[in-house]
């Protein structure tokens, strides 16, 4: 089972897998935790690490809440399922969908930018009937969960718990390749749902023994779509980071309570700062991520500001999504102007001289 074994196999023990759940798995979870090589040594932290969830098979962490909420989709004779999505739900529900034989259908805003075209590339190639919502992604989120009531359709948006179970299973692997929880968890925080699984995974594994400590929880909103930080719901949400464009988030009342158990903060951050962020992870740390998940890294380089010391501290910033969902977005801000030359050797030497080469 080595080759496809996924998150359902590896913790099926934590996750509620019962003798007839299906291991439903296209290979995702157990991404890479990786040593910051310049920004945490930098900010004087013990050790900064990405943790890598764009290297998921959909190219971003709803994968692992997926896999289970499909599973727990076939084990109870689910034929449908839909969801509300920014772009990436859409993404890995019509890839699992597609692969077990579900029909999928997404709703997702209308307006130009509201989806990066790499997430709706792959929700059309995978298959999945997409209605384009003339609103918000909060209204499309609340047209969903009323026609999955009112029709045979299995919600797979995060207020499926199955989602949030799957997604915990992080937590657990951080906590399992360095020994025990970190002392922040930096995240980018959206619909909410996953800074809610996280921290269900800490304290489980906490519970058991398998980690010694608790992580402080620390979430960012994209300053334009901060309902959390500024305590009501935003009606025309607006920020660069299309992924985390949400104006009332579905687990609201599970981010709050993270924060609060956790002694940890969601605080804001400009499109200024994630675009700093997003574009320091790729020139000094060889990291593409899309913009939303630079919000963890942004917030991050922030905390020392908000009166968080980061010397001598252990940090995780969860990579949400992989860069190449969004490719609009760097090039627009991360733009180079080519330089021509001609197919010859001699000119291409030219060029490369030592001490001449100014841009590449
Ligand atoms: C890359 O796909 O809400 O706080 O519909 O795609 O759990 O919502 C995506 C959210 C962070 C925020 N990073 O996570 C959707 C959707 C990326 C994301 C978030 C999303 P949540």
């Amino acid at each position: 089972m080595g080759m496809t074994s996924g998150i359902i196999e590896r913790y099926r023990e934590y996750l509620p897998v019962t003798s007839k759940t299906p291991f439903v798995s296209m290979g995702e979870g157990s991404t890479p935790l990786v040593l910051s090589q310049n920004i945490g040594p930098e900010l004087g932290c013990r050790a900064l690490y990405f943790k890598l969830e764009g290297c998921n098979p959909t190219g971003s962490f709803k994968d692992r809440g997926m896999a289970m909420a499909i599973a727990k989709a076939l084990e109870n004779g689910s034929k449908r399922i839909i969801c509300a999505s920014t772009g990436n739900t859409s993404a890995s529900a019509a890839a699992y969908g597609a692969r077990y034989g579900l029909r999928c259908i997404v709703l997702v805003p209308a307006g130009a930018g509201d989806v990066a075209v790499g997430k709706l590339a792959q929700a059309m190639a995978y298959g999945a009937r997409v209605i384009a919502v003339k609103g918000s992604f909060d209204a499309a989120l609340r047209l969903v969960r009323e026609a999955s009531e009112r029709l045979d359709l299995e919600l797979v948006n995060s207020v499926n718990p199955n989602r949030i179970e799957g997604q915990k299973t992080a937590a657990f692997e951080i906590v399992d390749d360095i020994g025990d929880s970190p002392d922040y968890l930096c995240i980018p925080v959206g619909n909410a749902g996953n800074i809610t699984a996280y921290w269900k995974g800490f304290r489980e594994y906490w519970q058991v023994a398998r980690a010694r400590s608790l992580p402080r929880m620390m979430g960012f909103q994209a300053e334009g779509a901060a309902p959390i930080v500024r305590g009501h719901p935003i009606e025309t949400p607006t920020t660069i980071a299309s992924a985390i464009r949400i104006g009332n988030p579905a687990s609201w009342k599970g981010a709050v309570a993270a924060r609060d158990e956790s002694n940890g903060l969601i605080e804001a951050v400009s499109d200024d700062e994630i675009v700093n962020a997003y574009l320091r992870l790729a020139r000094t740390e060889g990291v593409f991520c899309e913009p939303a998940s630079a919000a963890s890294v942004a917030g991050l380089m922030k905390l020392p500001s908000l009166g968080v010391p980061l010397t001598g501290k252990t940090v995780v910033c969860v990579i949400t999504g992989n860069g190449l969902k969004d490719p609009s977005t760097a090039e627009r801000r991360a733009r180079v102007d080519f330089e021509f030359v001609e197919p010859a050797l001699d000119k291409v030497e030219a060029l490369l001289v030592e001490g001449q080469v100014s841009r590449i």
